[in-house]
């Protein structure tokens, strides 16, 4: 029975008996309930509590195997983890998916249905934050020695409701109903001093699986509290309330995340967030160092950190202060430490995305660390001087303080000088970090700019997102693609066999009518799954052009309507906007006017389709990557920094339409040109346009279509009359057009026109589709994370051995 519990190494050794046994207890024991009352959120818990029961050994093994082995660890710091429902992961990830489903059968229970009740810790944004949580487990499974610290965001991103008004936002209250999958370190809490005040960090736990390993990392996340004893002791009797209060305010800390995507907001509580976060991290390892018997001087041998953006950034001053302050070391000694522990992932090129704080702010919050700030300044404009003599613009350029009416501290300025790398996070990426955000810096240090492609878990997103997928795989290449997502390769030898291609096909016919049927029930809108699914979700944005998509739709509409024969589409979009952001709500507006008269004009029936799928978030992603046929990654050249949805989208066999922008180009270099839709400027193009001066009107004179599509939507066509509402968009269209929609317009239609005629041709689509697929090996978080390993941290696997005794 003991032994039963070693699960990773033996899954079948657990059987489906034990487990229901165990949720037969776990309801008694921990839900304290008869089956007569238990709801189905408390079965989700028996099952949660069952695994997690079977996931512990090896979760405390991998502690006690770090400690013991005194090992080089990776740390990541990252603001957002966007993690995901565990359970079904987690499931897989031990081998325990049939035991499950057996033992929710033999207790009348539906594991899919269990699995949904699980509410989503959705503690990022978007990409960055799925980033995390893919390499996350992607370092377990490479058993690599690694912590990832972040904040437990109470209220995650905010929920989004549609309506014909477009968006609407509510809180998402995920720990509501507790959450099984944490476990709180009370003794494990650090303090913090923001301005004159103090907040004490707590530790919660929680453990990310490696697949078929024992290795069990940590997450830990830094929830908010206030120091009780000192605060009631400073205040009287009296002031009872006031120190409640006083309480209150402390926990706001870590109360909700940001649901900025992109553009910098300086804003008093974001920064206290970081510091934060990344001051209980940095002591949490000093902690550590300090129980394995090294000196605060040896911090950098122990710990490689990554700081995931800028937003933890303030890493460089905290850890000077830690060294200098607290642990009494000179400061050439607190800085060879510094840079030699820490290096930086830039995420964005967007200027206005760059993260800079008011120097007044950051004097009020953190005095003594801006004081640090202006001291590594000056040393590092002291021989930037000596090496640029006569360069004053050079040096303001690098300076980490941009002068002025208000002066800021530069964040990425300070990441950068403070690190011993930095990274971009795709080839085209990292090359234009070089070449203009980060020129001045990849000319004075060349050798500390490098690229590191993003990639994406082929456990979460092939694996649990689509296990019809994951069973042919295993038939006809075996099923080692898991651990090694090269393998696809192998799929190379299938592309003619016509047996094969009826599978695939099948396979993905099943994985879009399970879309249909959630649109239908949730939202009463029926598709037709054997239309081509032509999809965009992610966050909206202008430079990702969902508007350009959205044009594109209305002259089909048009187009169809003069009686053209196109084939049938259906049309999905999904995304949120950031709540302050005007012009992206009024792009999700639109899309809701265009569905609502295209999907009830009889002439449309058929043919054309428009969803959009609201409150996107990573179940959902699991639903919909796995049913699009047409992965639309659209942004204006030079503007995604890289993307991972078009990869999730192309592995499970989507064919992309897409300009030459972040990962897209290396996708397309890696599936084969033959089977990517390509259209758009590059990069270099549009950079001349902003150097020239672009203006959208003469692309515009030049196409009827895309006037007559423009004329449609300003007569109010798609707003129930009302010629106001989408001006602003049109002006912006018309009048400066930043993200050169109009210059790539013409060529995307072009580039949807082959897509239609590649549509017609069912079998080509299919070779198209396994194409995809197969190129994508390269895509995985594992690659990613091993060149980080091997390259920037110099961390190596260390297998975890079974210490813990069988209870
Ligand atoms: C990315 C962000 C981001 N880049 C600020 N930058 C945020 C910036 O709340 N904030 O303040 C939140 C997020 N996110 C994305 O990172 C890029 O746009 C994608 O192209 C990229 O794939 C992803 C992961 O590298």
């Amino acid at each position: 029975m003991a032994e039963s519990f070693r699960s990773s190494t033996s899954p079948c050794q657990t059987s489906s008996r034990a487990l229901a046994e165990a949720m037969q207890r776990h309801l008694f024991f921990s839900q304290a309930k008869s089956p007569s009352l238990a709801t189905r959120h408390d079965h989700y818990r028996c099952l949660a509590l069952a695994v997690r029961d079977r996931l512990l050994h090896n979760w405390v093994d991998t502690a006690e195997t770090y400690t013991q082995a005194q090992v080089r660890t990776a740390v990541y710091l990252s603001a957002e983890y966007l993690l995901g429902p565990h359970l079904d992961n987690n499931l897989v990830n031990l081998g325990l998916r049939q035991e499950a489903e057996q033992a929710c059968h033999e207790l009348g229970l539906d594991l899919e249905e269990l699995i949904r009740e699980e509410p989503e810790p959705g503690l990022g944004n978007g990409g960055l934050g799925r980033l995390a949580a893919c390499f996350q487990e992607s370092m377990a499974t490479l058993e690599l020695p690694a912590i990832g610290y972040g904040i437990r965001y109470e209220f995650g991103i905010f929920r989004q409701q549609i309506t014909t008004q477009g968006q609407q936002e509510s809180t998402d209250s995920w720990l509501a109903q507790g959450n099984p999958w944490e476990v709180i370190r009370p003794e494990w809490s650090y303090p913090v001093t923001i301005g004159n005040h103090t907040v004490i960090g707590v530790a919660y736990d929680t453990p990310i699986l490696g697949y078929g390993v024992r290795t069990t990392n940590t997450l830990r996340l830094w929830a908010a509290s206030a120091p009780e004893a000192l605060d009631f002791a400073s205040f009287n009797a009296g002031d009872y309330t006031k120190a409640v209060l006083h309480k209150m305010q402390s926990e706001t800390l870590s109360k909700v995340l940001y649901p900025n995507d992109e553009p910098e907001q300086g804003k008093r509580l974001r920064l206290s967030q970081q510091i934060f976060f990344v001051s209980c991290s940095l002591q949490d390892m000093f902690r550590i160092l300090r129980g394995q018997g090294l000196p605060a001087r040896e911090f950098h041998r122990k710990f490689a950190v990554q700081l995931n953006d800028t937003h933890p950034a303030i890493a460089v001053a905290e850890l000077m202060r830690l060294l200098l302050d607290e642990h009494r070391l000179d400061w050439d000694t607190a800085w060879g430490v510094t840079t030699a522990s820490l290096s930086y992932t830039n995420h964005t090129l967007l200027p206005e995305a760059l993260e800079t704080w008011g120097i007044d702010l950051f004097q009020q919050l953190l005095p003594r660390q801006l004081e640090i700030i202006y001291e590594i300044n000056a040393r590092f404009l002291r021989m930037a001087r000596i090496r640029y003599p006569g360069q004053p613009d050079k040096l303001a350029r690098l300076s980490l303080i941009e002068e002025g009416p208000h002066r800021k501290v530069r964040m990425a300025n300070l990441a950068v000088v403070g690190c011993h790398h930095t990274n971009g996070v795709a080839e085209l990426h990292s090359e234009l970090l070089r070449r203009h955000v980060l020129a001045d810096f990849a000319e004075l240090w060349p050798d500390r700019f490098t690229n590191v492609t993003n990639g994406v878990t082929p456990r979460r997103w092939m694996a649990v997102a689509n296990p019809a997928l994951a069973n042919l795989l295993d038939d006809v290449i075996g099923s080692h693609w898991r651990r090694d997502l090269t393998h696809l390769q192998a799929l190379g030898k299938h592309t003619g066999d016509d047996a094969f291609l009826q599978r695939w096909r099948g396979v993905r016919d099943a994985s879009k009518q399970r879309l249909v049927q959630h649109i239908h029930q949730t939202q009463g809108i029926l598709l037709d799954h054997s239309s081509l699914f032509d999809v965009q979700v992610k966050r909206i944005h202008e430079y990702k052009r969902q508007h350009l998509a959205a044009l594109h739709v209305v002259e089909r509409y048009l187009r169809l309507r003069n009686g053209e024969d196109l084939p049938p589409r259906t049309v999905i979009f999904g995304g949120k906007a950031a709540p302050g952001y005007a012009m992206a709500k009024l792009i999700i507006r639109l899309i809701v006017g265009i569905a609502e008269i295209v999907n009830m004009d009889p002439a449309m029936a058929g043919r054309l389709r428009v969803v959009f799928v609201p409150n996107f978030s990573v179940s959902l992603g699991q639903l919909i990557y796995p049913a699009v046929d047409l992965s639309e990654q659209i942004s204006t050249a030079g503007k995604e920094a890289s993307g991972t949805g078009n990869m999730k989208m192309a592995l499970n066999g989507a064919l992309t339409i897409g300009t030459l922008d972040g990962a897209n180009i290396e996708i397309r270099d890696q599936v084969g040109a033959d089977n990517f839709f390509l259209f758009g400027h590059t990069a270099e193009q549009i950079h001349e346009f902003d150097r020239m001066g672009y203006h959208p009107m003469p692309w515009i004179e030049k196409d009827p279509i895309v006037r007559e599509v423009i004329e449609l939507i300003g007569s109010g066509h798609f707003s129930e009359g009302d010629r106001d509402l989408f001006h602003p968009l049109l002006a912006n269209l018309t009048s400066h057009d930043p993200f050169k929609v109009m210059a790539d317009i013409g060529d995307y239609r072009q580039a949807q026109n082959h897509v239609d005629a590649c549509w017609q041709d069912p079998s080509r689509w299919a070779r198209m589709s396994v194409a995809n697929t197969m190129g994508c090996g390269f895509f995985s978080s594992d690659r990613s994370i091993q060149e980080y390993a091997e390259r920037i941290w110099k961390v190596a696997p260390v297998p975890v051995e079974a210490t813990t005794r069988s209870l």
